[in-house]
């Protein structure tokens, strides 16, 4: 099981522009708690490298691109980010790193816990046995 999906989310657009509105509980699997954003990152910097053990997030490009590489331990998958109305959620144990930071970026994640470094798994060789654990 890889814990990681492709979300759309409905687009409004007139004249005036695009307006996308995400509700927690709705349009996201789990209640909202915390929000944050990576912006102004170099294009050769790769950022993430690590798991979490309980937290859930969605990630949302609002501007430019990023790819994200996800991994469950045996098998991994790239995706684009370049569009607002697109998420990827990421469950539980699936190591991440973003890469590719286009000029100009803006990653959006919404996330379902507060922030609490205890929750990070940063050592790959532990998430390799965390992730046997958890997906077998
Ligand atoms: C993730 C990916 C997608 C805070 O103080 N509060 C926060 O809410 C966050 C997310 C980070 N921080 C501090 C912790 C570090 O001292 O900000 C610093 C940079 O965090 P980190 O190196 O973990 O950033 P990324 O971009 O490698 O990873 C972040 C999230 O931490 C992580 O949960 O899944 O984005």
């Amino acid at each position: 099981m890889f814990q990681v999906a492709l979300m759309k989310f409905k687009e409004l657009s007139d004249g005036r522009g695009n307006l996308t509105a995400i509700e927690g509980g709705a349009d996201i699997p789990f209640d909202i708690k915390r929000v944050y954003y990576i912006t102004r990152v170099q294009e050769d910097v790769v950022r993430g490298m690590h798991s979490h053990i309980k937290l859930h997030q969605v990630l949302i490009c609002l501007n430019g691109s990023v790819k994200v590489k996800v991994f469950n331990g045996e098998e991994y998958e790239i995706h684009t980010l370049d569009r607002a109305d697109i998420g990827l959620y990421i469950g539980p144990a699936v190591w991440r790193e973003m890469h590719d930071f286009s000029e100009q970026s803006v990653l959006m994640v919404l996330a379902s816990e507060y922030y609490d470094e205890k929750d990070y798994i940063r050592d790959y060789n532990e998430y390799l046995k965390q992730a046997k654990i958890y997906f077998d």
